[in-house]
């Protein structure tokens, strides 16, 4: 099909422009200030916005938590992305422990997803266990276009520990990859939640006491000294709070390149969320927790300076029924939002029209930074010629309110119930198909495995 975008003012991360936009089979064939084509199909984006089709770089889809599946497989999952104008996800394929290769877990990961995405989808690797032959597959994941990867400071069957980060983080900087890392402090986070436990205290409530922001920024310090040590670039994923942004600061300014990715659930919610009755706090119930309004603040303020360079959903989302596993121990509540549809109105309608942060901040925290980072700049990222014509047709003016009763997901509930959106997705082109209209998936399973190249951010941290 082609297409002529008549009308729309195109976002960068740069500035916004009014633009025409000329999309024929998968790209982006001309963005001009006026554009004629007797051959397309030209469709009216008077008073809307243009952005590259948000990436989303942090989802957890058909994931085993707690002895329990994720509700949100990526069939489902990837049909709530869509709706909410992402138009590519990177999920995180994993290797087990146990002497399994990264390869097994890509191609385990491969059989949950291909042929089910509503969306592009590529892989990050969790690295589990370091050992010679995982060593030489990081080159042959590198070539499946895998270029980022993941690793666990926390959580038993996932961590590394000290002596396997620092090799593991050297042996990606010497490939000119990076990984993104969950910090948080599992000794004394254990430790914890054994004395909740011993007092009697095995409510919500507790969950967010057993996982506190030192601790997090414990690990994050501890990470970045070892990343120091390691002469390697590191992401810290779902940062949470001031505490731990501080040690991201100042390892910036003596010098290291550290990548910081947030989440709307730390942006939005504070930690009263766990002290609702009747066991409600459940629901949100992630790792790291929710946290207080001075981190919430501290987050805008380090958006609107740039120096958070992607929001991400952390998406991993549960039943009601699959959280009361945890009704007579917290630490059983399987740990997960949902979050995927409604990354981009949510900051559209708490970031840009609050003026904490402008459309372009919003399309480089939600588009172009992801796609640098994550090696796919600029076949995606960007509204230019010869990119993929990933595009969401913005309505700053589109109403809606966030309900389970209405959204995509298979889980049963949203940690933003309620909240009021100003500003919707009005359109999804999606290589050059018009996936969403009108609040719709019109096309369905469209969705392609994308190949990364390296990491090609270079803009000022500090
Ligand atoms: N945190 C969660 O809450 N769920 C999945 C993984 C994670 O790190
Ligand atoms: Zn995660």
């Amino acid at each position: 099909m082609r297409y002529l975008l008549k009308g729309g003012t195109v976002v960068s991360g740069n500035g916004s422009f009014r633009k025409d936009v000329l999309i024929s089979d998968e790209k982006i064939i001309k963005v001009d200030d006026h554009i004629e084509d007797a051959a397309a199909v030209v469709i009216d984006v008077t008073n809307r916005l243009l952005f590259p089709g948000f990436i989303d770089g942090h989802t957890h889809f058909d994931l085993e938590v707690c002895g329990t599946v994720t509700a949100d497989d990526f069939a489902s999952g990837t049909k709530a992305a869509i709706l909410g104008g992402t138009t590519m996800v990177v999920d995180f394929a994993s290797q087990e422990k146990g002497g399994h290769t990264l390869k097994e877990g890509l191609q385990k990961w491969h059989e949950k997803a291909d042929g089910k995405c509503s969306c592009d989808y590529s892989f990050h690797m969790s690295i589990v266990e370091w050992n010679e032959t995982t060593e030489q597959e990081i080159q042959e994941m590198i070539a499946e276009g895998i270029t980022s990867f993941k690793l666990y400071m926390t959580y038993p069957a996932m961590i590394v520990n000290d002596t396997d980060l620092y090799k593991i983080l050297k042996k990606l900087a010497e490939e000119n990859c990076f990984a993104g890392v969950h910090c948080e402090n599992a000794g004394v986070i254990d430790a914890l939640i054994e004395e909740a436990k011993e007092q009697g205290r095995l409510g919500p409530e507790n969950h967010p006491l057993v996982r506190p922001d030192t601790m997090e920024a414990e690990a994050v310090h501890r990470l970045l000294a070892i990343a120091k040590e390691a002469g390697a670039p590191v992401m810290v994923v779902h940062l949470t709070n001031k505490k731990a942004f501080d040690e991201i600061q100042k390892a910036r300014n003596a010098g290291q390149i550290v990548y910081a990715e947030t989440c709307p659930q730390y942006l939005l919610l504070d930690d009263s969320v766990y002290q609702k009755p009747d066991y409600e706090g459940a629901k949100y119930v992630c790792a790291p927790p929710i946290r207080k309004k001075v981190d919430q603040d501290c987050l805008w303020k380090a958006m609107a300076e740039d120096k958070i360079q992607t929001v991400a959903t952390d998406q991993c989302s549960f039943t009601w029924e699959q959280k009361r596993m945890g009704l007579h121990d917290f630490s059983k509540i399987p740990g997960g939002l949902p979050g995927v549809q409604t990354r981009g109105t949510l900051l559209y309608t708490y970031g840009v029209r609050q003026g904490r942060i402008t459309t372009e901040q919003m399309c480089k925290v939600l588009s172009e930074n992801p796609s640098k980072l994550y090696g796919l700049y600029p076949q995606k990222g960007v509204i230019a010629e010869g990119s993929d014509a990933d595009i969401v047709v913005f309505d700053p003016e589109k109403e809606g309110i966030i309900s389970a009763d209405t959204h995509a997901y298979a889980a049963d509930n949203n940690p933003f119930e309620g909240f009021a959106l100003q500003g919707g997705i009005d359109k999804v082109f999606l290589r050059g198909h018009l996936v969403v209209a009108q609040d719709q998936i019109i096309l369905e399973n469209q969705g392609t495995y994308i190949k990364r190249l390296l990491n090609s951010f270079n803009e000022k941290l500090a």
